[in-house]
């Protein structure tokens, strides 16, 4: 009784904040989720559409989308984009070749009139990968210091151990104190 009391004052207490999760394929999103979620890797196969998980942390309440990076998927990216808090830019730090690509879907999306006021989290995954870009070089190749209209913030991590996925969310939730 008191589990359920507790649960639905949390439900009605609370607002929920909206966070979409975007990124090329193959770039962690899903294993960052279900990190988010359960705190284990999961074996996660290309998604296809989106999946979202609602989850709650130091008092906060998420609502995670992850959307399907695929080609032919990001076209329907913006479909997700209302009422989004925080978006949260997944880079696979091996891939140079298509981090350009990143960059022009990253500041399309921050162009986006439904988009305006959301915060960006960059996460520079993958750091575990040996030859892998560092998170400066990212920073720089993503031009991150000349974004002025949101919030922004780059974390390098490691989807497959959760390392620095934590601290990419304490910056969310530091914006949300603000
Ligand atoms: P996506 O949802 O962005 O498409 P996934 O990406 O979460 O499906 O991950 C794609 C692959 O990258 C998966 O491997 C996953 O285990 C791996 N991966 C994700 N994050 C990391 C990381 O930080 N380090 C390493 N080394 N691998 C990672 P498979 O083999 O299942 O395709
Ligand atoms: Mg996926």
């Amino acid at each position: 009784m008191g589990y359920l009391f507790s649960k639905l004052w949390s439900l009605f207490n609370q607002q929920e904040h909206k966070i979409i999760v975007v990124g090329l394929d193959n770039a962690g999103k899903t294993t960052i989720l279900y990190q988010f979620l359960m705190n284990e890797v999961v074996h996660t196969s290309p998604t296809i559409g989106s999946n979202v998980e609602e989850f709650q942390w130091k008092k906060q309440r998420f609502l995670m989308w992850d959307i399907g990076g695929q080609d032919s998927l990001r076209a329907s990216w913006h479909t997700y984009y209302q009422n989004t808090d925080f978006l949260i830019m997944v880079i696979d730090s091996t891939d140079r070749e298509r981090l350009h690509v990143s960059k022009t879907e990253m500041y399309q999306m921050l162009a986006h009139d439904d988009l305006k006021k959301a915060g960006l989290l960059v996460f520079a995954n993958k750091q575990d990968l040996e030859g892998c870009m560092s998170s400066a070089e990212i920073s720089q190749q993503l031009n991150l210091q000349c974004i002025r209209d949101h919030g922004w913030h780059l974390q390098s991590c490691c989807a497959l151990t959760g390392e620095g996925l934590y601290q990419g969310l304490e910056w969310i939730c530091k914006s949300l104190e603000k």
